[in-house]
């Protein structure tokens, strides 16, 4: 007679260090959801700042949210987080989102910098001061750097039906999550931005992204109007 032993498949707890207002943070959330897997949300007090303690920056020196717990694997910096779910987690349908061919990854590969070098970064220069430096208003000067991202985006999507190329890919989840959160802060212009604006729609059909990034989007809007209150009041 044989006996079997049973071997589970090996899968360690996945922990996500994370804030409801951030959109990093969503797109990861979203791209487990996608790849079917629970995450163990572990949310930061990042008024008090939370994410900038030493015992923080033990797990990521750049003292930045989101960061991935695998086990004994630590990684920081949502698009890395986002691709490494997928390589390790993906199955081969699910690696179209994220595609080999050469071009498509490279264009996948520009949308996804554009985001965390220029996109996410006119996020963070809007609710940072407001948050941590008594900011009282969001200038011109920062509606323009917004308006810029969002000629840039409408260009992306004259070019492709998705933020990269005519298909869903990783990249529409992270421009997507960052535009989703800068038109809390300045609406788009429909008429103006007619290509995003059917785009943002396009993703709001899924029931992930709506659930996570609009509704993040939301409290990410609300605590900004609280402060900038608060920071008039003072
Ligand atoms: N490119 C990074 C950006 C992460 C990031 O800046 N997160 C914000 C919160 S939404 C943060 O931690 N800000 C604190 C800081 O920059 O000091 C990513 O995609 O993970």
């Amino acid at each position: 007679m044989h006996t079997y032993t049973y071997k589970p498949i090996k899968m360690s707890k996945l922990v996500l260090w994370h804030l409801k207002g951030s959109p990093p943070s969503w797109s990861v959330r979203i791209m487990a959801q996608i790849l079917g897997l629970e995450l163990e949300l572990k949310e930061i007090d990042f008024v008090a700042k939370e994410h900038k303690s030493p015992e923080f920056k033990k797990l990521n020196a750049m003292g930045t949210i989101p960061v991935l717990q695998d086990g004994d694997f630590c990684l920081a910096e949502s698009h890395s987080i986002i691709k490494y779910l997928l390589d390790k987690y993906g199955n081969e349908e699910q690696q179209a989102l994220y595609p080999s061919e050469v071009r498509e990854r490279a264009l996948v590969d520009q949308a996804m910098f554009f985001d965390t070098g220029v996109a996410f970064i006119r996020v963070k220069n809007v609710a940072l001061p407001i948050i941590f430096d008594g900011a009282k208003e969001v200038t011109s000067k920062l509606v323009e750097s917004i308006e810029d991202v969002y000629d840039i985006v409408e260009d992306f999507l004259s070019r492709h039906q998705y933020i990269a190329l005519d298909r869903y890919t990783i990249a529409d989840l992270s421009v997507g999550t960052t535009i989703a959160a800068l038109n809390g802060t300045h609406k788009i212009e429909t008429k103006r931005y007619s290509r995003t604006t059917a785009w943002l729609d396009k993703l709001n059909e899924d029931a992930y992204f709506r659930d996570i990034a609009v509704s993040g989007a939301e409290i990410l809007k609300d605590t900004l109007i609280t402060m900038l209150k608060k920071n008039n009041d003072q």
